[in-house]
């Protein structure tokens, strides 16, 4: 997968591009991952990047140029070094801005995401771009919450994280992924190591019992019960089956 980040502040992503599993996946090649900067695509001699807001207010706007030729530069190196050099129309490399009015990154958008061979992120910072450039330029807006963060690189760095950790690959076991919390819409069961024994707080007894099916049973039970807890939204969503609907019955009456 080929990853281009069109942002002002490429050393923002240095922690992504060095440590842990996106570093390995930068490392092993299965990730190319490029910082392309606005400023390099400057024309004027102080190579500026915004502007003051038509209509007053604070902060500076991102003109227009040179992002636009930024991007450009972007979809066209998108196809090079892949496959489809001769620009698959299904696979045309799309746009995405980050930014608070975008649709809300979710597993399932991540999943989406992790199965393009070219991903083209647009970071924005100060006040926000020239809504000219988005109409034209961007094909879609993501957020990560309803927080308000200084600027899309943080944002960009999430979803990297997300996406690359999916590619086929990366993580060493290939289980761990497919099991993760969210996966199916579901919340994580609670784990345990040793000791048996921590302040008087014991290990559930199933864990210790080496009764793989009951263990299993156990662990679906708590992810159920845990979902309807704290996150009834996700519930609503999951497709639930009679065994399911059994186990989460069974978490409810063991509350009380
Ligand atoms: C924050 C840019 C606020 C512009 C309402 C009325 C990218 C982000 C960002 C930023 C403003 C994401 C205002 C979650 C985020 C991002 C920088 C505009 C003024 N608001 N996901 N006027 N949160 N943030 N604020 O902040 O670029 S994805």
């Amino acid at each position: 997968m080929k990853i281009q980040v069109v942002t002002l502040f490429p050393e923002e992503f240095l922690p992504l591009v060095d440590l842990g599993v996106t570093g390995r996946a930068i490392r092993q090649r299965v990730v190319d991952l490029r910082m392309l900067n606005p400023r390099d695509f400057a024309q004027d001699k102080h190579r500026s990047v915004d502007d003051r807001p038509y209509g007053g207010g604070p902060g500076m706007v991102i003109a227009v140029e040179p992002l636009r030729s930024t991007i450009r530069h972007a979809r066209e190196s998108a196809a090079q070094g892949s496959k489809d050099e001769g620009q698959n129309v299904q696979d045309r490399p799309r746009v995405s801005l980050l930014s608070p009015q975008g649709k809300n990154l979710d597993q399932d958008a991540i999943k989406s995401l992790a199965g393009r061979s070219n991903l083209i992120l647009v970071c924005g910072r100060y006040e926000g771009v020239d809504e000219r450039l988005i109409e034209s330029e961007i094909d879609e807006e993501w957020s990560i919450g309803d927080y308000v963060l200084s600027g899309g690189e943080l944002a960009a760095a999430v979803m990297i994280d997300a996406v690359v950790r999916l590619l086929p690959g990366v993580l060493g076991d290939a289980l761990s992924a497919a099991q993760d919390s969210f996966s199916e819409g579901l919340l994580d069961c609670p784990h345990y190591t040793r000791p048996e024994s921590v302040d008087g707080m014991e290990v559930p007894a199933v864990l210790l019992s080496g009764d793989h099916q009951a263990i299993a049973r156990w662990r679906r039970k708590q992810s159920l019960g845990r979902t309807r807890l704290r996150r009834p939204d996700l519930l609503q969503q999951a497709k639930l089956g009679k065994e399911d609907e059994a186990l989460l019955a069974e978490f409810i009456a063991e509350q009380d």
